[in-house]
């Protein structure tokens, strides 16, 4: 089993989430969070952090740790993404577009589930909420939903 382990980043204040709009790569076309993979010899922290300095140019404070979730494709079984998803409420900078990424300001009425992955749907009203979890979901080669598995936990 190939197991990539990811960062994704979301910077949520009061009413509103900074996305980004991926430029390029895999998600290309999706409002996202930012992050990525790690360098070596960095912690997940560490790589979050770096990532959204380079993709977004924000310096983010405190990291908080809401989810984990492995993601599969059906039609490469021997592949897994695991995203490692944090919170931040405090940063510093102007959100600045990047060769990857072009960040913007939702407001948590307006996000744009319909440009996002799909799991989005599901595990987004639980971060936005405060609520931690652990998840499971398998693609199609279209990046559809085939199956899930997502739940609430007490401490990820
Ligand atoms: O929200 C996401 N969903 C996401 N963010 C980064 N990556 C790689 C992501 N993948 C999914 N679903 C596959």
């Amino acid at each position: 089993m190939e197991k990539k382990i990811t960062t994704l980043v979301l910077v949520h204040q009061g009413e509103k989430v900074l996305l980004g709009m991926k430029k390029r790569g895999f998600g290309q076309g999706r409002w996202n969070g930012f992050g990525g993979k790690l360098h070596e010899g960095e912690t997940i922290e560490q790589a979050a952090k770096r990532e959204t300095f380079e993709e977004a140019g924000v310096q983010v404070g405190e990291l908080e740790k809401f989810g984990v979730m492995d993601f599969y494709w059906k039609n490469k079984p021997e592949f897994c993404v695991e995203v490692n998803v944090f919170k931040v409420r405090i940063f510093a900078g102007i959100p600045t577009e990047s060769e990857e990424m072009k960040p913007q300001w939702f407001d948590l009425k307006e996000i744009p589930y319909k440009e996002m992955w799909q799991d989005d749907t599901y595990w987004m009203p639980l971060f936005l909420n405060d609520k931690k979890f652990k998840g499971k979901f398998i693609f199609d080669d279209s990046d559809n939903i085939l199956e899930k598995e997502l739940n609430e936990v007490k401490e990820i």
